[in-house]
């Protein structure tokens, strides 16, 4: 069994299709790790979720899915008629939605899915969010404020407490868009700017198979997928 992890797709549903199959990613053994925010900014949002809900389904032991900020700002505006989602991508994702599922009962489905997933999960080796965790509470406790943690909060907590929180696991997760992938004995950011990146050319998904240490990253802009090594200091 390998283990995966994809974050922050933000609607490339051409970048996820192309990454799962050139990492030639077999679910009925390797496990995949969904990092949340697969909607917003991108042409294919519920497309996106369409394909990760079934694969979710499909292959309950082995794909996991969790909840970015993204579904969360979808998830206020569907409970609570916040609008903040609509300025951040939220209106063509509706469109998105109701396109691919013209019929309402499936379409509140797919949302409802997509904003009830898990803050985290965990395994032997890693534990997976979508922005980052704080050492005050324990994992089961955590808030719904992790999910906006800022890469400069996150990255200002020592190493040991968040060693203490996990029981020694390093912590994969996305939500900032960097360069490069990086484990520095705790964390792991993964998110390589999909749709986010104010340049296009920036603009990168990564699939990221932490048993090899490696991943590949797919540039929409050169239609290229470029393999690199996660480095470690
Ligand atoms: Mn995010």
């Amino acid at each position: 069994m390998r283990k995966f992890f994809m974050t922050d797709i933000h609607g490339d549903y051409l970048g996820l299709d192309l990454l799962l199959n050139h990492a030639e990613v077999d679910l009925n053994h390797d496990q995949m790790v969904f990092g949340g925010d697969m909607i917003n900014r991108g042409e294919n949002s519920a497309g996106v979720v369409k394909r990760i809900k079934a694969l979710a389904e499909k292959y309950p032991n082995t794909v996991h899915a969790l909840v970015g900020n993204h579904e969360e700002m979808m998830g206020d505006y569907m409970k609570h008629g916040d609008r903040t989602w609509l300025s951040h991508g939220g209106y063509e994702t509706l469109q998105s939605f109701t396109t691919m599922f013209p019929d309402e009962k499936s379409r509140q489905e797919h949302m409802e899915w997509a904003c009830a997933l898990p803050l985290y999960f965990e395994d032997a080796e890693y534990v997976y969010t979508h922005a980052g965790l704080d050492p005050v509470e324990s994992l089961v406790n955590q808030s719904r404020d992790i999910l906006w943690m800022s890469e400069f909060d996150f990255y200002s907590i020592p190493r040991d407490k968040l060693l203490a929180l996990t029981n020694g696991k390093a912590i994969v997760h996305g939500h900032t868009p960097v360069e490069r992938i990086f484990h520095d004995g705790v964390r792991i950011n993964c998110d390589m700017g999909s749709n986010t990146y104010s340049v296009v050319e920036e603009r990168g998904l990564g699939i990221i198979n932490l048993s090899e240490q490696i991943y590949y990253v797919f540039k929409p802009a050169t239609n290229k997928i470029e393999q690199r090594r996660i480095s470690r200091f």
